[in-house]
């Protein structure tokens, strides 16, 4: 499997449901004003930005009660059911589907997308300091952020008002980078499910590009596997992205950020990339500037930017 992707699909997801501050929907804004679609040409893609800025408002329900202690979970649902529809669209057309979130919640609707192109064949590797792998019974906030794994994987068995979502992703199919925030439920999860993990303490211990080679080593042995690539911006360490909604200290440096982006690039394998949890009304104007701008340089990566 090769990807050469001549077109780059962008989706623009303005969408907060899933966490609870405001904000994560002005990302993609943010990300355009800063010029991510011009920076994407200039590496030689077309952008296919068909869809224009998408709204979400009108999808919001006029009631959406909890249903257990999931907060929002239709206007979440309808949200990623209409993403999973561009996504998948997207990658049918042979494109590399780059959405910009939004929040995290955001993600069951990408990988339900790219998993409609590539089936079992799809790999996702998923770049966060948190393991967005709650049910919605081990959730202690609510936030369905914090659970899209589970219901991409079925691991989560009582997912309505989510019936247009299908399990498409084994959990051997999944590694994670980054992560230092895990749930105590989530790393039983971990544990019960064999998924392959490399938190900071591995990024420490054996260094980026060796985790990076053990994570594709797993993945894909022959590297025929297209790829997804889920970078929440809060795996970077606060100080290098710190306009985000859940920020935990000891990340990723900038580096390290984008060595994994690099690597992917240099699989040819990468058919999808979400950047999601960009919160421009976080922090001062410095702040938002050194989050978006790094968002922005890592899909340039992915994208090939730095190979000479
Ligand atoms: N694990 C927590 C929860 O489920 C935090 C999730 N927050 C994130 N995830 N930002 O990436 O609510
Ligand atoms: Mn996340
Ligand atoms: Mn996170
Ligand atoms: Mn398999």
């Amino acid at each position: 499997f090769i990807s050469e992707p001549h077109t780059v699909g962008v989706v623009t997801v303005p969408f907060s449901g899933g966490q609870p501050k405001g904000g994560v929907d002005a990302g993609p804004i943010e990300l355009l004003r800063f010029g991510i679609l011009d920076q994407i040409k200039g590496l030689g893609y077309k952008v296919d930005f068909s869809d224009g800025v998408d709204q979400y408002s009108s999808l919001k329900p006029k009631s959406d009660p909890d249903v257990g202690k999931m907060k929002k979970p239709r206007f979440v649902s309808s949200a990623c059911e209409k993403v999973k529809g561009q996504v998948e669209g997207h990658c049918k057309q042979g494109s590399l589907a780059l959405t910009l979130g939004g929040d995290h919640s955001i993600a069951m609707g990408t990988i339900s997308g790219s998993a409609a192109k590539y089936g079992d064949q799809l790999r996702v590797i998923w770049v966060d300091a948190h393991a967005d792998i709650n049910t919605p019974e081990s959730t202690e906030s609510g936030n369905l952020h914090g659970c899209p794994l589970s219901f991409i994987t079925g691991i989560a068995k009582n997912v309505a008002p989510f019936e247009w979502l299908t399990p498409c992703l084994k959990p051997e199919h999944l590694v994670y980078i980054g992560l230092r925030d895990v749930d105590a439920g989530e790393k039983k999860i971990l544990r019960e499910h064999g998924i392959r993990a490399y938190s900071m303490h591995e990024v420490d211990k054996y260094g980026i590009s060796k985790v990076v080679e053990m994570a594709l080593e797993y993945l894909s042995p022959s590297n025929d596997n297209p790829i997804h690539l889920s970078f929440d911006v809060d795996a970077l360490d606060p100080s290098v992205a710190p306009s985000t909604g859940t920020p935990v200290r000891g990340g990723l440096t900038f580096r390290e950020g984008h060595y994994i982006c690099e690597a992917i690039h240099e699989t040819g394998c990468l058919v999808a990339m979400d950047l999601v949890e960009v919160n421009p009304l976080l922090g001062d104007q410095t702040n938002l500037y050194q989050t978006v701008t790094v968002g922005c340089s890592l899909v340039r990566c992915a994208l090939g930017e730095t190979l000479l």
